[in-house]
This record gives structure tokens, C-alpha cells and sequence, in this order.
């Protein structure tokens, strides 16, 4: 499979984890566009939330609440933007279901 996002997981391309359990990662966001920007990623190769069976969705979701609280919790941020794009009409650029976390503090001037 010819999966960017796969390639991470398995480590052929390098990445900075922030977080791996059984069923998913959290790795900072190539881009550097933002302070603090994720990305977290089901293991299993599913291409956005459509296609998407609920446990996997359910770990996802766990996993990044876990995230978000720790970076309000123990990193000094005070909010999260969680973002997601499904499909390419919606502006999906990685075909592998993946949702931003995006930690954010009052008057910072991200535009999420
Ligand atoms: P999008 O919502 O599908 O557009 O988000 C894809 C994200 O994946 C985007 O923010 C990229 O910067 C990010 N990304 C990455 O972290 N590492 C990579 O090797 C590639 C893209 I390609």
C-alpha cells in the first residue's frame, strides 16, 4: 500500500511521535505551521470517517482526548481545535483517516 501516513506507522519515513497504542499514533504535523500541530491516525489503513467501522473510530477519539487533555493539562495550553477532512472534496490531502489536534491558548492568533 502506497500510504504516506502507513509509511509513518511502520516507520520507513520518519516522524516525531507524540503518543502509540495498540490501534493508533499521534505524531507532530510535518507542516510546522502552527505550535504544536498533530496529527492522530487509526493503525488500520482507512481511508477518512466514511469508511470508517465505530470501534476504530471509538479508539481514535479516545486517543485524542487524551491528547488534548494532557496538552491542557500538563503543556500550559488552555483549548484544541480538532479538525478533519473526509474526502478530497472536502480538502483531504493524505488518503488515510487522520484528525488534527491543534493546541491552542487565548489570544495566540492561530487561524484554525
Ligand atoms: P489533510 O487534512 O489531509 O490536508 O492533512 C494532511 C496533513 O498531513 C497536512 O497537515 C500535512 O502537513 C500532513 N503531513 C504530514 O504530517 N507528514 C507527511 O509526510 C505528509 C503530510 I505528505
Amino acid at each position: 500500500m502506497d500510504c504516506i501516513f502507513c509509511k509513518i506507522l511502520n516507520g520507513e519515513i520518519p516522524s516525531l511521535k507524540v503518543y502509540e497504542d495498540e490501534y493508533t499514533m499521534v505524531f507532530m504535523d510535518i507542516a510546522k505551521d502552527v505550535d504544536g500541530h498533530m496529527v492522530a491516525i487509526p493503525k488500520k489503513h482507512i481511508k477518512n470517517i466514511l469508511d470508517c467501522d465505530v470501534d476504530t473510530l471509538s479508539h481514535l477519539m479516545s486517543t485524542v482526548k487524551k491528547v488534548a487533555n494532557y496538552c491542557v493539562d500538563k503543556c500550559g495550553y488552555e483549548g484544541v481545535n480538532l479538525l478533519n477532512a473526509s474526502d478530497e472534496s472536502a480538502g483531504q490531502s493524505v488518503p488515510h483517516f487522520h484528525i488534527h489536534i491543534i493546541p491552542r491558548r487565548r489570544n495566540d492568533n492561530v487561524d484554525a
